[in-house]
């Protein structure tokens, strides 16, 4: 019996349960992956019993060399990989290193401009369900109806409008490139500050396979546990001019002791990232969203924006005659996990939806290849366009089936 086993056993059984499911399932989630056994040491570790409030060399307690050590290699690493020349590895996560710009920047009631929920944004990119659309006046661009891309005159016009103080780029759904080089020039025009939250394409980013934002932002937010393949948190890059104000918000005005297990375990994934191994994966990654995307058309499905340029697509399946809800528990029955999601000018509530948002990290860690993906997306079709739930049976087996024969390393 293992310690947990013996004090614990339904913390123990649940976490076997969920083992279980991530080996048996494929998870299509776009913002999961596959942690390295590496990651998951670290974050296991005895730096969760400590507490080093303040920074490398700064701290309010006692024995914090370690702490140090840990977390200047965490700040180096990520600082490397994205040439930036300040980072915070502290936030607990993307919605508090969000939260953590805009408290440094920002006054109550001040305008923030971001990308509309509905057609791919974030929560915390001023919802008004969010503290970030309670606090701060929420203004949103959206996506072209036609072509269901960015267009850059209409954040332009929107920004020269609603003359923001800050602009926020990134999404949560939107499968095309981002052009930092013209948000930043539209925030200059209107006299803004650009915030980039790159939590999706991140490991992308790292790869070189999409432009870096840091060059042409004030500020990059991140979460670490995306396509950047870490434990769950969160980063901020910024340059010298908002180093020591972004610092002393995430610490001691928005939050307490750091994560130190969770950032033992970021300076490790940053360390993974920096490998030659892991643009391989990126790029694996890319090619597999790409050949998904591509069969899925093939088999009728549409994708909004009629593809994918990075990690993730939607599938617009109302127009296959189902909701994203319905599509998205057929396919929990086939072994496939997925979200629904909203589509642009979606006009179902979003526990309902229109789409499904389908991503490739997690299976790509798993080494799902081209033709693997050919089998999914015939899976996925099969399961979207089957008249009822009746016929969903030899779709679960070829799923069981993949997910044997591309075990997760580590797991019995
Ligand atoms: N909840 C995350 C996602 O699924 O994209 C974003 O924070």
């Amino acid at each position: 019996m293992t310690p947990l086993q013996q004090v614990d056993p339904a913390v123990f059984a649940a976490i076997e349960a969920e083992e279980e499911r991530q080996q048996y399932h494929l998870e299509l989630i776009a913002s999961e992956n596959w942690t390295s056994p590496a990651v998951r040491e670290a974050v296991g570790s005895v730096m969760t019993d400590k507490y080093a409030e303040g920074y490398p060399g700064r701290r309010y307690y006692g024995g914090c060399q370690n702490m140090d050590v840990v977390e200047d290699l965490a700040r180096d690493r990520v600082k490397a990989l994205f040439g930036a020349s300040h980072a915070n590895v502290q936030p607990h996560a993307g919605a508090p290193a969000n939260l953590a710009v805009y408290l440094t920047v920002l006054q109550p009631g001040d305008t923030i401009l971001g990308l509309e929920l509905s057609h791919g944004g974030h929560l915390t990119h001023g919802s008004p369900v969010s503290v970030s659309g309670q606090l701060y006046h929420a203004e949103h661009y959206q996506v072209d109806p036609v072509s269901e891309r960015l267009d850059m005159d209409q954040v332009r016009d929107m920004a020269l409008k609603v003359r923001p103080r800050l602009i926020v780029a990134g999404a949560s759904a939107y499968s095309r490139v981002w052009d930092f080089a013209a948000f930043r020039a539209i925030a200059d025009e209107v006299g803004a500050l650009l915030m980039v939250d790159m939590a999706h394409f991140a490991g992308l980013v790292a790869a070189g396979l999409h432009p870096n934002p840091v060059p042409h932002s004030d500020f990059v937010t991140s979460t670490t546990h995306k396509t950047l393949r870490g434990p769950r948190g969160g980063f901020i890059l910024t340059g010298e001019k908002w180093a020591k104000a972004i610092d002393k918000t995430v610490f001691p005005g928005l939050q307490g002791g750091p994560l130190m297990h969770a950032i033992a375990g970021k300076a490790v994934a940053f360390y993974e990232a920096m490998q030659p191994s892991f643009r391989q994966y990126q790029e694996a990654l890319v090619a597999n969203a790409r050949r998904l995307a591509q069969r899925l058309q093939e088999r009728g499905l549409r994708l909004v924006s009629g593809g994918t340029d990075n990690h993730l697509m939607l599938v617009d399946v109302k127009a296959s005659g189902i909701t994203g809800k319905e599509a998205q528990e057929r396919l929990a029955i086939v072994g496939i996990t997925v979200n629904k999601n909203t589509i642009p000018f979606d006009k179902e509530k979003p526990m309902v939806a229109s789409g499904i948002r389908l991503g490739t990290p997690q299976v790509t860690t798993r080494g799902l290849g081209l033709e693997d993906m050919d089998q999914l997306a015939d899976i996925i079709a099969g399961a979207v366009l089957a008249p009822t739930r009746e016929e969903l049976a030899p779709y679960a087996e070829r799923v069981t089936e993949m997910a044997r024969s591309h075990p997760l390393p580590g797991l019995s």
